[in-house]
C-alpha cells in the first residue's frame, strides 16, 4: 500500500493537492483536498491497464469552472435539496441560499464540495487512511453552529472504498452529507452506462415534483423505472415513457427508501468489462442520479461531457427530510455526533476485457 501526493492545481491564489493511494491488488483511487472528493479510481485490468471508473476532473480550475456535477465531492452540511432554502430551527427560521432555482442543493454556495479541506494520511494494518477535516463556521456558512467535519477514506486490498462521517456542531443544525461520486463501469467515459445493470435492494422510492423536490409520497417501485429488486439494463428504463423518469430528462433523480440490514444495498454491471461495484451503507436512503443534464461546454480528461456518462450512489437521509417527518434523522443538536459509514466494493471478473 503506498500513498503520496501532487498538486491539483491552483485556484485564485489557493493550491490544493491530490492524494494517490495505489493498494496491493492494482488499484489506484485519488482524492483532493478540494472538496473532500474521490477524483479517479483507477483499476487494472486483465492486461494490467489501469482504467478509470469514475468521472473526475483534470485540476481545480475545472472543479470551479465547469462544476454543476460534483464529481466525486463530498456534498454537505446537507446533500440533498432543501424547499425554499428555509427551515424552522427550534422556532427560529433559517434561511440558506438558493443556488437551485427556489430551493437549495449540495451545501449552496459555500458547499463543502468547494472548500479547501486539512488532510492527513497513513497506512495502517494493510489498509490506507485518508483522513479529511473541516472547520465550518457560521461565519462561511448560512447554516446554524460551527461545524467540525471529518470524513476518513480507508482503501484495502480487495477492492474496497470506505467512506466514514464524523460530524459534530456546537448548535442545533442540519446534517446529511453525501459522496456525489459517478461510477461508469466500462472504464471508457465516453460510453454512456445505459448498457449497465442495475440492483437496488428498494421496495419505495420518492417521486418528485417539477423542482425536483420530493412530493412526500413513498411510491411502490413495483411495475415502474424504479424497480431494481432483481437487476435491470438500465436502457430502457432511462428512456420510459413515465413522468418520473421523463420529469428528470430521461433518467433517474430520485430517492430509493433502502432495505434495512446490513446486505448489499445496490450493485451496478458492465456488460463490457464485466466489472461490477457493490455498495454497502448504514443510510435509509440512496439518491441515484444518471447523469441526465449536460449544461456545460467542455471536455474533461479530453472527453465531451455525454448523457448518462456516469451513475452516482448517494446514501443519506432523503432529500427535503427537515420538511418530511419520516424521511430520515437530519437535526442534530449541539454535540450530537453525526456518524455513518458507506461502501463501494468493486470486482473483476477474469474474464479479457472486450476489443474497444
Ligand atoms: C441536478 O437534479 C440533479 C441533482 O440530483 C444532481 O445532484 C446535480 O444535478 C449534480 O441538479
Amino acid at each position: 500500500m503506498d500513498i503520496t501526493t501532487r498538486s491539483f492545481g491552483k485556484y485564485k491564489g489557493v493550491e490544493y493537492t491530490e492524494i494517490i493511494v495505489k493498494n496491493d491488488v492494482g488499484d489506484c483511487l485519488i482524492f483532493s483536498d478540494l472538496g473532500a472528493r474521490i477524483n479517479q479510481w483507477l483499476a487494472n485490468d486483465t492486461i494490467n491497464q489501469p482504467r478509470s471508473i469514475v468521472i473526475g476532473y483534470d485540476n481545480a480550475e475545472q472543479v470551479f469552472e465547469l462544476d454543476s456535477y460534483y464529481y466525486g465531492a463530498t456534498v454537505g452540511p446537507v446533500a440533498g435539496r432543501i424547499k425554499d432554502g428555509r427551515f424552522d430551527n427550534n422556532g427560529e427560521m433559517v434561511q440558506l441560499d438558493c443556488n437551485d432555482g427556489k430551493n437549495h442543493l449540495h451545501g449552496g454556495r459555500s458547499s463543502w464540495a468547494f472548500r479547501k479541506w486539512d488532510y492527513s494520511y497513513k497506512v495502517e494494518n494493510g489498509e490506507a487512511i485518508v483522513m479529511f477535516t473541516l472547520v465550518d463556521d457560521d461565519k462561511d456558512s448560512p447554516y446554524p453552529g460551527n461545524v467540525k467535519a471529518e470524513v476518513t477514506y480507508r482503501v484495502t486490498n480487495i477492492h474496497e472504498w470506505f467512506i466514514t462521517y464524523r460530524i459534530v456542531s456546537d448548535a442545533r443544525t442540519l446534517i446529511n452529507p453525501t459522496n456525489h461520486v459517478y461510477f461508469n463501469l466500462n472504464a471508457a467515459l465516453d460510453r454512456p452506462i445505459d448498457n449497465h445493470s442495475l440492483y437496488v435492494n428498494a421496495e419505495r422510492y420518492l417521486p418528485v415534483d417539477e423542482e425536483h423536490l420530493p412530493t412526500g409520497e413513498k411510491l411502490p417501485v413495483e411495475g415502474t423505472p424504479f424497480d431494481y429488486r432483481t437487476d435491470q439494463i438500465l436502457a430502457p428504463w432511462l428512456n420510459a415513457n413515465h413522468p418520473q423518469t421523463k420529469g428528470a430528462n430521461n433518467g433517474l433523480d430520485h430517492a430509493f427508501e433502502l432495505a434495512s440490514g446490513d446486505g448489499v444495498k445496490a450493485w451496478l454491471y458492465s456488460p463490457t468489462t464485466h466489472w461490477s461495484i457493490e455498495v454497502f451503507t448504514d443510510q435509509p436512503y440512496l439518491v441515484v442520479y444518471t447523469h441526465n443534464y449536460v449544461d456545460q461546454e467542455g471536455k474533461i480528461a479530453g472527453i465531451p461531457r455525454l448523457k448518462h456518462a456516469g451513475i452516482t450512489f448517494e446514501t443519506q437521509a432523503a432529500p427535503d427530510a427537515i420538511h418530511h417527518k419520516d424521511f430520515g434523522k437530519v437535526v442534530y443538536e449541539a454535540g450530537e455526533v453525526y456518524e455513518s459509514t458507506t461502501c463501494y466494493r468493486l470486482y473483476r471478473n477474469v474474464k479479457v476485457l472486450d476489443e474497444d
